[in-house]
């Protein structure tokens, strides 16, 4: 069986655990195609949060509490730059997680595309499922703001700066339009089993996935049933801020609500399966079959029993 998965960072890497474990038992494939509208670059580095939340994870190198960067991380370079008082003093990079933007960035500037540096990392990591970056090419979510005037701010400044509570009119994949999906990334779609949407934000992390053209239309036209897990338990988001984000594109903060913004694949949407919480049971999406099962990723094992049943669900 071969198994893709549409991912964000901390959420989607956390399911991707449950994934590798399912698929380690039924001997299945996975891949994993990554958001990259968080990326951006600081002090000279390119920096790819979903990307490396997923690597380091499933290397078990993470920071369990915080999610993103790694464990055991220190930050003399983080205080040396504010010494110098250089900007941006709200966005930290730890010492060991610079060493893993100076070799993606050293590789891209002589001209490696993404995806290869990605499977550079991974060479250490080793995180037993393979990682495509949804595209090579340039795409960064920008939110539109009102702070006086109108202005667009790339997503770090309104997630880490801003904490999501500036308001907000849209969110922009800029350089979306002409983005490619990288290479592998259609042919995994085409030739899947099964299409999985992980618990991810679906307006910041699955939604610029979508955006890069030919994706969307790989999955919806693909043979493989599409399952997505709602990041929504009982009208909330477990963690994060998927809640302000959800807001800026009208739609309500709910299993059923996020089930409705990816819609039913016979109503021109996405989705032929949607999982919610068992505190969602009843939760209706039209044309999707809808099923409740406990959707809290405590560990692998209950994880892997999600994955199962989003499976199971087509
Ligand atoms: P990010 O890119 O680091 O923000 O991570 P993702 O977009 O991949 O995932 C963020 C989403 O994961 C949030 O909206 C959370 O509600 C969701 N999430 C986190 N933990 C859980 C969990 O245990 N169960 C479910 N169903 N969703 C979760
Ligand atoms: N999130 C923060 O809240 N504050 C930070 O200083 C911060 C730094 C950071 C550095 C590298 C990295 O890969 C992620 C980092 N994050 C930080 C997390 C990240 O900005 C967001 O959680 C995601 O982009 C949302 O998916
Ligand atoms: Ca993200």
């Amino acid at each position: 069986m071969r198994i893709v998965v549409l991912t964000g960072g901390i959420g989607g890497a956390r399911f991707l655990l449950g994934v590798r474990a399912y698929a380690r038992e039924v001997g299945a494939e996975v891949t994993a195609v990554v958001n990259v509208g968080d990326d951006l670059r600081l002090h000279g580095l390119r920096i790819c949060p979903d990307l490396d939340s997923v690597l380091y994870t499933l290397g078990g190198g993470a920071d369990p509490e915080r999610g993103w960067g790694r464990a055991g991380e220190t930050w003399t370079i983080k205080t040396e730059l504010a010494a110098y008082g250089v900007e941006p003093s709200w966005f930290g990079l730890g010492d060991k997680d610079i060493a893993t933007h100076l070799v993606r960035t050293t590789m891209l500037d002589a001209g490696y595309p993404l995806h290869q540096v990605v499977d550079a990392l991974a060479t250490r990591w080793q995180p037993g499922v393979r990682l495509l970056p949804a595209t090579d090419d340039r795409l960064e979510t920008h939110a539109v703001v009102s702070d006086g005037g109108q202005r667009a701010i790339h997503f770090q400044e309104w997630w880490v700066r801003h904490r999501a509570q500036l308001p907000t009119h849209r969110f922009v994949f800029v350089g979306a339009e002409a983005a490619k999906p990288a290479p592998g990334v259609t042919e995994a779609i085409a030739g899947a089993d099964v299409v999985l949407l992980a618990p991810s934000n679906p307006v910041v992390s699955i939604a610029p996935i979508l955006a890069v053209p030919g994706i969307r239309e790989a999955v919806t036209d693909g043979p493989a049933p599409v399952v997505g897990v709602s990041p929504i338990i009982g009208g909330a988001p477990v963690r994060g801020m998927a809640d302000r984000c959800l807001a800026v594109v009208g739609v309500e903060c709910s299993a059923a609500g996020v089930g409705g913004l990816y819609g039913g694949r016979a109503s021109g949407g996405l989705l032929d399966g949607w999982l919610v919480a068992e505190e969602d049971a009843g939760a209706m999406v039209p044309d999707v079959t809808v099923r409740a099962v406990p959707l809290r990723m405590t560990d692998e094992a209950t994880t892997a029993a999600m994955v199962r049943a989003a499976v199971e669900l087509t």
